[in-house]
């Protein structure tokens, strides 16, 4: 029907530090949504299948050395290269649940050091997402979780730096879940406000641009 051809899907837009379950409940949120029958995909950054994403895998295993600007400067690009095909699918009516996005690199790449101002510009003009969700842990109670796997940025004293540079970014209209929660309990106010705003998305609030 004319209403739901016109009805555009939402970005969502999943943030935190390293274990603080992230990807385990993008997926059970996937699952959910599938279920209900909403058209909807699971999306992440970095997205490593990219010839961008594999420069940026390689940094993250150690196996390659770049200067943090430039390492910077990349993650932004694989968001970049993906930015028209993921304005094509919010417009065609299907909702993105996205594991990290511009604030995780602005929050990691700060950490290191670098100024927010210039760590944001190469970000302004994604899209903007519809909902942030933020799965607040502290970083010491994060890396009870089984420990750290090998990559870069795996490690105790920088996940406290990264936190900090969360809460500089964060804003009034994240929703922040506190992520030492049961995962079911999570699942629970995840899915009430990703619902709530797939329904605003859904009566026609319009795309908007970072990072203005
Ligand atoms: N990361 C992720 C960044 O430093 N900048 C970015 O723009 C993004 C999207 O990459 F440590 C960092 C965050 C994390 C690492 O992420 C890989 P996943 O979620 O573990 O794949």
């Amino acid at each position: 029907n004319k209403e739901s051809r016109s009805s555009r899907g939402a970005l969502i837009v999943l943030e935190g530090l390293d274990r603080c379950g992230k990807t385990t409940q993008s997926g059970r949120l996937y699952k959910y949504l599938e279920e209900q029958g909403h058209s909807v995909e699971s999306w992440r950054f970095p997205d490593r299948n990219t010839g961008v994403g594999q420069m940026i895998s390689s940094y993250l295993a150690n196996k390659s050395q770049l200067d943090d600007h430039a390492i910077h400067l990349l993650f932004s690009a694989n968001r970049w290269e993906k930015r028209s095909l993921m304005e094509e699918k919010l417009k065609s009516g299907t909702t993105l649940i996205v594991d990290r996005y511009s604030y995780s690199g602005v929050a990691f790449s700060s950490a290191k050091g670098l100024d927010i101002g210039w760590c944001t510009a190469p970000e302004i003009g994604l899209l903007a997402p519809d909902l942030v969700v933020y799965l607040d842990i502290s970083h010491e109670k994060a890396a009870e979780r089984g420990g750290y796997g090998d990559e870069r940025y795996e490690q105790l004293e920088f996940q406290k730096k990264v936190a900090g540079s969360y809460l500089a970014l964060r804003d009034s209209s994240w929703k922040v879940i506190d992520a030492t929660l049961s995962i079911e309990d999570i699942e629970k106010k995840l899915r009430e406000v990703v619902l709530d705003c797939m329904m605003t998305c859904h009566k026609g609030k319009p795309l908007s641009q970072l990072w203005l």
